[in-house]
């Protein structure tokens, strides 16, 4: 009676199971055959919006990194006295227009806006200054850009950023946006000038032969002094 009683429920069990769930509880080989396609859509599933939004939401640019050594104990030499550069196109046609020099004549006024050894331009979006060094420099790890505003209509720009190139085609970052609002000038008179560097300094250096100064602004800049220096 014990062996019958095993059997019919056993026999119960396979009829139960075949009745539910239409398999064969021997036959392992469907469950798993439905069971990896499922897995795969999930890890798919999982991944496609991940790497969708790491697409999507990385559009910072890498910023480089200074790795080269600098002994800040010898002589700071600015390496873009004299250099030859690009600046965006004279636009006001009088004493502040770029005469292909200005910028890198080594005379900068620190306390008159309106000496026409500024650079002056009107533009609105980025506005972009290039350094050519001549060749490859090592070392380099400080970076300046002089911008006067305050009166004459002349407001801040939003914004600077620094990038270096070895062929003047291929920009690397080494900065995140500089904003005006957080430089101090370095000489200011309530409703006139004030003069700010926008220097920015590393332990360490890079390497690079063009450097490229953008500036973010809507309206009137006046700029001098796209300057990089290096200690040797
Ligand atoms: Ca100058």
């Amino acid at each position: 009676m014990k062996k019958i009683a095993i059997l019919m429920t056993a026999l119960l069990v396979l009829i139960a199971c075949t009745a539910f769930y239409g398999c064969d509880p021997a036959d392992t080989s469907s469950t798993a055959a439905e069971s990896k396609p499922v897995s795969e859509a999930v890890s798919e599933a999982v991944s496609e919006p991940d790497d969708v939004s790491a697409e999507e939401s990385d559009p910072a640019p890498v910023i480089a990194e200074p790795t080269e050594t600098v002994d800040k104990s010898l002589t700071r030499t600015n390496i873009a006295l004299n250099c030859s550069y690009t600046a965006p196109e004279n636009n006001r046609a009088d004493g502040w227009d770029d005469d292909g020099i200005k910028l890198t004549d080594g005379v900068i006024n620190e306390t008159d806006g309106g000496q026409t050894t500024w650079f002056g331009f009107t533009g609105s979006g980025i506005n972009s200054i290039v350094l050519d060094l001549g060749e490859e420099v090592s070392g380099i790890c400080e970076f300046e850009l002089y911008i006067a505003y305050g009166t004459w209509g002349i407001s801040a720009p939003v914004s600077v950023c620094y990038y270096i190139s070895d062929d003047g085609e291929t920009w690397t970052a080494i900065t995140e946006e500089i904003l005006s609002s957080d430089v101090e000038p370095i000489y200011s008179v309530t409703d006139s000038w004030s003069i700010n560097n926008y220097l920015l300094s590393f332990d360490s250096g890079f390497t690079a032969r063009y450097i490229k100064y953008d500036i973010t602004s809507d309206g009137h800049v006046w700029v001098d002094a796209p300057s990089a220096y290096i200690y040797e």
